[in-house]
This record gives structure tokens, C-alpha cells and sequence, in this order.
């Protein structure tokens, strides 16, 4: 039978990571059939031109993944295939959530994790018996997850690299170096049940864990395969110390060489024991929810014990050993106020520059606690992913206008990403190598995309030229020179 899974696009940015369900779920699927996977991210389909390719590869079924950010695009896509009569499976955390939603728009939906479901459903399937539900009664132990298969994988789709800079790289016969990053798992679940977040609903509070040499045995593949950056998706990859440090331990010993980032709650980054054998293992980025500055707004979503007096303490100890922060901030939360965008870049100013900020509004996800209050109060825009607006508020703040809110978020990338502030933070890089503050400045280029449009070679070219001042600085001779802040936020974005 053939098989297709579609990732559907966010409408906003290049993806630069494969998304792994396609790939895990390929790997689960018994011999005999024939999968393909097209990522929205990277081969940008209209809904009709996915069902032009269906028709003309003969496929049989088609999965797609439904998250909450990209699910009005899962749903165009499967109603203009359905039109044609390929049938459509949908799963992942919204659909999980919104199983009646989804069933106005796929055959079948996949509810919880689908290691064990998706053989069912592909055996019912193919016996004409597909159920309209399927639900995951068990967490799935992760003991033997099974290799993916990487080496049937196109990655130079997905290089972190814009399409023109690519394109000059092959010409000059240096595209060995296709900067993009696998995804990999280690382990699921989180016990923390912070309000806004759905893995502790979805993935449960109970911690699995794959094996390390299971672990080891896929990292070993990707080296083979000259890989060059793996993202290990868990949620909170530490949250397991002595299981975590076990793991980076027998990276160690298996000599396994590749750069790693992970994401890590702040809490569990206090142990400089775990940091140093993260960087000995070839951790060189860490995702960190800060969520807030404040600690009344991190109460309210149940995020105490992340501690704002520890924030830059644990940034710079990173940061010394060579690892960067990429901070992930919330504005909305009912203790939030205007101005909190202002007040957060002053804190964030005086960090060591070793990262990187982004930005984003409160989103209530259904099955989270946020998401029932909001609704309980009467505070939610009804199903607000079905008029999905890039960084719009989907529900009423308490202290500012949803209006008020987008320009806090604008505020905050403006302020961040200005070209004085990165300037500034240049500057306080001058004890550095010229290849760190590269390294610096292209990153810092590459996250004002997630904000700021950047998919064309102009949109690069005019970001290069405004953050001039700051490329000089990569040049500049290898004397710290603390220059006075002079962060003023930049006009807003014409797009
Ligand atoms: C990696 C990741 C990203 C990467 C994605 C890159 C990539 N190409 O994969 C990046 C950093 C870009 C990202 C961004 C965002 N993310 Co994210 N991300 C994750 C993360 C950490 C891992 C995803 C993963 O690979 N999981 C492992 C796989 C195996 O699990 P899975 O995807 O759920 O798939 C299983 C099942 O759901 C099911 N399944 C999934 N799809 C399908 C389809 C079919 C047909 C079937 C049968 C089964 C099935 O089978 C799989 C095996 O059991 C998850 C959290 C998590 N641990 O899952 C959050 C998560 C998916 N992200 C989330 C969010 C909110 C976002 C953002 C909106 C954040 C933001 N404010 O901008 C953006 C939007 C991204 C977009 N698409 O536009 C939420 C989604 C919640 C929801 N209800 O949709 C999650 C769950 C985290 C959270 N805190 O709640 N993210
Ligand atoms: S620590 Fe991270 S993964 Fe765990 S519940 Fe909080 S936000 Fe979610």
C-alpha cells in the first residue's frame, strides 16, 4: 500500500529540522508498504497541489499531523483529499483534544501516542474495518524504540542555510555542509504539569526513557551518516538527572562526537556536575522555558520553581562553557502588564550575550489548564486555531487589551533584535574568537527570523545591512570593551 505523511506548514518559517512522528511512525509501519513524507515546511503545497500528487502517486492513505498552531492548514489539506476520495488519518496533541473536531475532517484520528496504535490502524485499514477512534489506553514503553531510517532521508531540504547562500555554497562545492539538525527523542513525559503546556496531559507525568545504547546505536547511524547537529525533542531532557547524566556519560565512553542542543528547565540546570558533562558530551545549546521575569506571573501558570534571581547566574555558567540559551518568554499571563515587554529587555540586557530570546503570546492549547479556566471564564476566543493569526491573541488578558498584548510581543522581538542591541551585545563579545562571534551573530540573525519575515534573499540582505555596525564587530581586536546600552526599539516590521 502507499502511504503518505504530511506535515502541514506553519505559512511563516523554513523549517531547518525534520518533524520526527513521520519517521517514527515510519519506522513502526510493517514491511510491505510504501511511505513517503512530505514536509509542508519545506515543499510548500497548496492543499490542491498535495491532492495533484496524491492522485498521481496512487496513494492509498494519507496521515497528517494536527497540532493546535498548523491545524486549519491539517484540515484544508484533508477536506481537498477527501474530496477526491483518499482516505485521511489525522493524530498528535490537538487532535488528541478536538477527536470530534477532527472527525469532520479525516476518517480516522489517532488519540495519544501512536506507537502502538498506528499498526492497528493500518491493519483495520487495509481489512476494510477502520475505526473512527483510536484511543491510547498505555503509555508506550520506550525500551525498544525501534532505529529510524535516517539514511533514506533527504536533509539537505531542510539546511538552516537560505536557499541563495545554498545555492552559492554548491556552486563553490562546499554544499557537504548542509547546516540543518535531526530530531531525536531520549525520552517522554514531564511531571510538572506547568498550566499552559500539554505534554504532562498528552505524554503523561510518568517519565519513560529509551535505553542509552538504544540512544547510542541512533546517534552512531547519524555520525555514519554525517550528520552534523542533532535537537533532542524530549521536553525536559534532564528531568531525570542521574538517568541523564548516565546517558551523556556513555556518550562519553562510546566517543559518540556530535553537537547536541536539548531543551532543559531552568530548575534541573543548577547542578554544574550535569553541565559539565553536557558540554563534554557535545552539548552546545540548551532551550530554556524562562516563560517570565516575574515571579507572581510565573505562579500563576505553575512555574514557581523556575527562580528570575537565578536567570542570569545560570546563563553565564552556560555560557562559560561554551553552550547557548535559547530563553523562551511568555507576555499574557494574568499578572502581566503593559510595558512588561520594556521591563524584561532591561532585565535581559545585562546578561552575559551567550543567548538568544524569543518571544510569544500566551496560548491557550485545549487540554491544558490555562485553556479550561480561560473558558471557564468566559475569556477564550471559541475555537481560536481555526482563525489562526500569527502572534494573536486568542483570549481576553486581564490586564490589556488583546490589541495591547501583540504589541507587547512586538515590543519585546523590536527591542531584542534591534541593531543597537545587538551591537551592544557584540561589543561585550570583543574577549571572544572571531569565529564565536560568527557563530553569534548568524544565530542571532536566524532567530530575528522567527519573528521578522526572512524567506528571501532581499529580507536576509537587509537585515545583514542593518545589523552592520554589529558584522564589524566580528573583526574587532580581542579586548572586552563594555560600551554603554543604547537599546531603542526599531520601527516595526513593514510585513
Ligand atoms: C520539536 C518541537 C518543535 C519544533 C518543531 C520542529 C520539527 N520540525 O519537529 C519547533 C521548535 C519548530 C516547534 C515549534 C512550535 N511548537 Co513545538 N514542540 C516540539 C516538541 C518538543 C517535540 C515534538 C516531537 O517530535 N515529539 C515526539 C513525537 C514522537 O511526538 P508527537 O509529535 O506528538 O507524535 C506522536 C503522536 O502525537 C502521534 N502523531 C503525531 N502526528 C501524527 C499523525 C498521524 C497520522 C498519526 C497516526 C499519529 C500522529 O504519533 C507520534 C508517536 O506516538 C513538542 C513536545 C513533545 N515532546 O512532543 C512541542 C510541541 C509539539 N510544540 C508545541 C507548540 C505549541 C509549538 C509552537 C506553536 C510554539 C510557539 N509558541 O511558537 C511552535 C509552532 C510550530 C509550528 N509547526 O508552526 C506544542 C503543541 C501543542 C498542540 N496542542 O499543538 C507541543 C506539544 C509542546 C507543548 N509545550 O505543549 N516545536
Ligand atoms: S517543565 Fe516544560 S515540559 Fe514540563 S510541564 Fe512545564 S513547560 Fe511543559
Amino acid at each position: 500500500m502507499r502511504i503518505l505523511f504530511y506535515v502541514p506548514d506553519n505559512a511563516i518559517t523554513h523549517s531547518f529540522m525534520p518533524t520526527l512522528w513521520p519517521h517514527l511512525l515510519k519506522a513502526l509501519t510493517p514491511p510491505g508498504h510504501q511511505v513517503t513524507t512530505v514536509d509542508g515546511n519545506v515543499i510548500r503545497l497548496a492543499p490542491e497541489e498535495l491532492a495533484d500528487y496524491v492522485r498521481r502517486e496512487r496513494v492509498d492513505l494519507v496521515g497528517i499531523g494536527g497540532m493546535t498552531r498548523t491545524i486549519h492548514r491539517s484540515y484544508a489539506v484533508a477536506d481537498s483529499l477527501r474530496a477526491l476520495g483518499v482516505p485521511v488519518v489525522m493524530g498528535g496533541p490537538h487532535v488528541t483534544e478536538e477527536s470530534e473536531e477532527a472527525l469532520e475532517h479525516a476518517d480516522a484520528v489517532a488519540c495519544g501516542e501512536a506507537d502502538e496504535l498506528w499498526p492497528k490502524m493500518l491493519a483495520d485499514f487495509e481489512a476494510g474495518t477502520l475505526q473512527p477512534i483510536y484511543r491510547a489506553h498505555e503509555k508506550p514503553s520506550l525500551e525498544n524504540y525501534p532505529i529510524l531510517g535516517w539514511e533514506e532521508m533527504d536533509f539537505k531540504q531542510f539546511t538552516l542555510l537560505p536557499r541563495w547562500l545554498y545555492r552559492w555554497l554548491r556552486w563553490s562545492g562546499y554544499d557537504r555542509y548542509d547546516i540543518n539538525i535531526t530530531p531525536m527523542e531520549s525520552g517522554r513525559g514531564c511531571p510538572y504539569r506547568c498550566d499552559f503546556c500539554t505534554v504532562s496531559p498528552f505524554f503523561g507525568e510518568k517519565v519513560r526513557f529509551r535505553t542509552n545504547e538504544n540512544v547510542i546505536e541512533e546517534l552512531r547511524l547519524l555520525e555514519r551518516l554525517g550528520r552534523t547537529f542533532v535537537f533532542f525533542v524530549d521536553d525536559n531532557f534532564a528531568i531525570n538527572p542521574p538517568r541523564t547524566k548516565s546517558l551523556l556519560q556513555a556518550m562519553i565512553e562510546a566517543g559518540v562526537r556530535m553537537p547536541w542542543a536539548a531543551q532543559i528547565s531552568m530548575n534541573l540546570l543548577r547542578d554544574p556536575e550535569l553541565l559539565d558533562l553536557m558540554k563534554r558530551s557535545g552539548c552546545i545549546g540548551v532551550f530554556i522555558g524562562l516563560e517570565s521575569v516575574l515571579p507572581e506571573s510565573l505562579a500563576q501558570v505553575s512555574k514557581s520553581f523556575n527562580k528570575p534571581e537565578e536567570y542570569a547566574r545560570i546563563i553565564a555558567e552556560l555560557h562559560h562553557r561554551g553552550m547557548y540559551s535559547v530563553t523562551g518568554f511568555i507576555f499574557g499571563i494574568d499578572a502581566d502588564r503593559p510595558g512588561g515587554a520594556t521591563k524584561t529587555w532591561e532585565v535581559l540586557r545585562s546578561w552575559t550575550p551567550g543567548f538568544f530570546p524569543v518571544f510569544s503570546q500566551l496560548t491557550p492549547l485545549p487540554g491544558t489548564p490555562l485553556y479550561k479556566m480561560l473558558l471557564q471564564q468566559n475569556r477564550l476566543e471559541h475555537r481560536h486555531w481555526l482563525n489562526y493569526r500569527p502572534y494573536g491573541a486568542a483570549f481576553q488578558p486581564k490586564h490589556m487589551t488583546p490589541a495591547e498584548l501583540e504589541a507587547e510581543i512586538r515590543t519585546a522581538w523590536q527591542l531584542a533584535y534591534s541593531a543597537s542591541s545587538v551591537f551592544e551585545r557584540m561589543r561585550r563579545l570583543r574577549g571572544r574568537r572571531w569565529i564565536h562571534k560568527l557563530i553569534y551573530l548568524f544565530a542571532t540573525l536566524a532567530f530575528r527570523g522567527v519573528y521578522f519575515r526572512q524567506m528571501t534573499a532581499r529580507a536576509w540582505l537587509s537585515a545583514v545591512w542593518s545589523y552592520r555596525r554589529a558584522l564589524w564587530e566580528i573583526f574587532a581586536p580581542r579586548t572586552p570593551q563594555p560600551e554603554p546600552a543604547t537599546s531603542e526599539p526599531e520601527p516595526a516590521p513593514a510585513d
